[in-house]
């Protein structure tokens, strides 16, 4: 198991769109492993694969408060959405910032396995959100994408502000 280095905006990786996983090996339950072992020690709720520089579609989630129901999802798709309601939103990629974004009420999504099996996930609230928040990351989107440019910019600067406080 390994933490891995996380990426932060503006990494080419988090802006182009990730490929598909069509290898189910042992590898990529290595990888699995690692992703949930940085998620938990970045205190996030999901993480998405090209936060850990790698363009692949892969995302990790775990919702729950004991932080212990971790879950993936590969070559995910939004089967169905419902419902519009804004969300405050922030990112492991973007650290020190936070705004709301409009995001569906509820999702269902279909999604593989770390052993290629397809499964549906459907979710509501948080849940909801932080599936709708992976995917965008997996097409290179990222939540300050849906802000103005003046928000946006502040914003980055706000990040900037932040990581130079941290070092
Ligand atoms: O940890 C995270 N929290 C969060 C809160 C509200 C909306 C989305 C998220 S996802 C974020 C972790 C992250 O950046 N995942 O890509
Ligand atoms: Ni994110």
């Amino acid at each position: 198991m390994a933490i891995l280095p996380i990426v932060y905006y503006s990494h080419p990786v988090l802006h182009k769109k990730a490929d598909p996983v069509t290898l189910f090996d042992s590898a990529l339950k290595t990888l699995i492993q690692d992703m949930y072992e940085t998620m938990y020690h970045a205190n996030g709720v999901g993480l998405a694969a090209p936060q850990v520089a790698i363009a692949k579609r892969i995302a990790v989630i775990d919702i729950s408060e004991q932080r212990n129901k971790p879950f993936c999802i590969i070559n995910p798709e939004i089967l169905v959405k419902e419902g519009n309601e804004l969300m405050e939103a922030g990112c492991l990629s973007v650290p020190g910032t936070y705004d709301k974004v409009p995001r569906a009420l509820k999702v269902t999504v279909r999604a593989q396995n770390e052993s290629g099996e397809f499964f549906e996930i459907t979710g509501e609230g948080l849940l909801s959100h932080c599936l709708q928040h992976e995917i965008d990351h997996l097409e290179g989107k990222l939540y300050i994408d849906y802000l103005s440019p003046l928000k946006r910019r502040l914003l980055i600067k706000k990040m900037q502000k932040h990581l130079r406080r941290e070092k």
